[in-house]
């Protein structure tokens, strides 16, 4: 068994997770003293979205000095205690390293802009006339991919925000100084490693107009990625540790070559299919009703795809950048507690590396912010003058935002009914979402009904039962497009998972080697309704897990 099946991963957003000075922005140090709490919890791995040195344009997806702690969180003697607590309680940690780009506050990028040719070969410069981009691409944060430089007279290639350029990887120079920074993370007791848009760093050799769309076909699982993760992973040697790549709009060949062992490249990958299906023709900002229909079948043909072709997946509902999964796919409402365990257990019992991103473990909700000074990340605002521009209302754009935002994942955990839900002494850089008094780790922890018991339950399942991390998974046909039913099997044990995604009963009538109509074959080993109910009917969001052994 490859050593990180039976694992679960803990994401972290250091900014919003736990302020121990009283400014008001979460610190490495609040980590720390929070280990304690994730040790209960039962992950074995915390990724940590970024801290470096950052003008915070993109919180920190914008790394200015790759090798630092910026003194927001707090200093690297801060980090080396984290690690060490880290390690005394069985965890490791994860970073997250951002090198499709990096922030224009770069001490490389400021050489490029003084015209030192050596670095200006570290980005990505093009020659076009002022007014006009080398090419019509868009950036993901809207807007043109180009920016152009008057004194250089050339353009520069930002996929994301105009502070964030990307970098050429074509350049053995670049690749030599990112392998430098895994091997300084490394030497200080990192476990893993979360590459951000890795996909997206193989650029095209022509460069040309997309008349099809925004131009991602030509830079997305690039000409070179694979060699590029191999040389990486070869020349660092972080084959041995835990490794996810973050793939944006990829393909499932692509994410089994990636995450094949047999291809010595990462470890697994996050992919993003089946958190579109709430876009209207693939467009995040405007507003659909959930067609799970479609999720289902995402999650057969990557689940499905993925064990053919020997790849593993991240598997994930929620983190920094998405919409909180009760409030998008789940019930906010009456089945706010059912709907989150259902939600919890139809990932977290697939094939796959399950993530826990902060907060989920407790149900938090979206903000849904409806003013707009509430808001602080970057693609939002751009998106609030966008939508407007576009004709949108304010009201209307602020009514998307409130659904879309990926603030809705950056609102500060909620620890307690305090003030600021126990998240800071301060003022939060960001508001609390206000039902904390209600929805917060303390009330959760005393609730033994809780989806955070819930959740611990899930991730000692995983421990238990090899047949979870390690057995085949067939999805059966349920006959309803809001229900999902799916069998792991190994040679011992066989795992019936059923799954509604309905806000209103389902009659369960055939679902193959269901062994619903004869409970007697199978033991129901978990579900989120406190009695076992009709077996022929699915309550409300219910799920439930049976056992049968062979
Ligand atoms: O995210 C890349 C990414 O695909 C998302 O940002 C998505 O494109 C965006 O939310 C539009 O839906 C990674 C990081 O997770 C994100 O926080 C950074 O902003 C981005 O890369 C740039 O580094
Ligand atoms: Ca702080």
């Amino acid at each position: 068994m490859e050593r990180f099946h039976q694992k679960v991963v803990y994401q972290i957003y250091p900014k919003s997770f736990c302020d121990t000075n009283g400014d008001g922005i979460g610190d490495l140090n609040g980590v720390t003293e929070k280990l304690d709490y994730l040790k209960e919890l039962g992950v074995d791995e915390i990724w940590l979205t970024p801290f470096f040195c950052s003008p915070q344009r993109d919180n920190g997806y914008d790394v200015a000095d790759y090798e630092s702690v910026d003194p927001m969180f707090g200093t690297m003697e801060d980090f080396d205690r984290l690690v060490t607590e880290a390690d005394k309680r069985g965890m490791g940690i994860m970073l997250d390293m951002v090198f499709n780009h990096t922030s224009t506050a770069h001490r490389w990028f400021q050489k490029a802009l003084q015209g030192d040719p050596e670095y200006m070969n570290y980005y990505i410069f093009r020659d076009a006339p002022a007014h006009t981009p080398p090419t019509n691409w868009v950036s993901k944060f809207g807007g043109s991919a180009w920016e152009y430089v008057p004194s250089l007279k050339k353009w520069y290639l930002h996929l994301f925000d105009v502070t964030q350029a990307d970098l050429n990887w074509e350049n053995p120079r670049v690749r030599e100084e990112l392998k430098n920074v895994i091997g300084f993370w490394k030497q200080k007791g990192v476990k893993g490693f979360r590459f951000d848009v890795v996909n997206l760093i193989s650029k095209p050799e022509v460069w040309e107009d997309d008349t099809q769309g925004d131009g991602r076909r030509f830079y997305t699982d690039g000409p070179h990625i694979h060699e590029y993760l191999k040389e990486l992973t070869r020349d660092t040697g972080i084959d041995e540790m835990i490794t996810v790549g973050e793939m944006s709009s990829t393909s499932l060949d692509n994410c089994i070559r990636y995450s094949n062992p047999r291809e010595k490249e990462l470890s697994m990958c996050f992919s993003f299919h089946h958190l579109k299906v709430d876009y209207k023709d693939g467009q995040k900002w405007v507003l659909t009703e959930p067609d799970y229909a479609e999720l289902k079948r995402l999650f057969r043909t990557w689940q499905e795809g993925m064990e053919r072709g020997g790849g593993w997946n991240a598997v994930f509902w929620c983190n920094h950048d998405q919409p909180r999964i009760v409030s998008r796919f789940g019930d906010e409402g009456t089945y706010w507690k059912e709907s989150a365990k259902m939600l919890a257990t139809a990932i977290h019992l697939m094939r796959g590396t399950p993530y826990i991103f902060q907060g989920e473990e407790l149900g938090m909700t979206n903000a849904g912010f409806q003013e707009i000074a509430s808001y602080r990340d970057v693609e939002s605002l751009n998106y609030y003058r966008i939508l407007q521009e576009e004709g949108k209302t304010e009201e209307e754009a602020l009514t998307i935002l409130g659904a879309r935002s990926r603030d809705n994942g950056r609102t500060p955990m909620q620890w307690n009914a305090g003030p600021h839900a126990g998240f800071t002494q301060g003022e939060p850089w960001i508001s609390v979402t206000d039902n904390y008094e209600t929805i917060n780790a303390e009330a959760e922890r005393r609730d033994p009904d809780s989806i955070f018991h819930y959740y611990q339950k899930l991730i000692a399942l995983r421990k238990q039962l090899p047949v979870i991390a390690e057995g085949g998974i067939r999805f059966l046909e349920t006959g309803m497009p809001d229900v999902m039913a799916y069998v792991r099997e190994d040679g011992t044990d066989t795992l019936l998972v059923v799954c509604s995604f309905a806000g209103e009963e389902r009659i369960v009538t055939s679902m193959g080697e269901t062994w619903a109509e004869d409970p007697e074959a199978a033991e129901m080993i978990l579900a989120n309704y406190g009695d076992g109910g009709e077996s022929s009917v699915l309550r409300p969001f219910e799920t439930r897990v049976y056992r049968k052994m062979k």
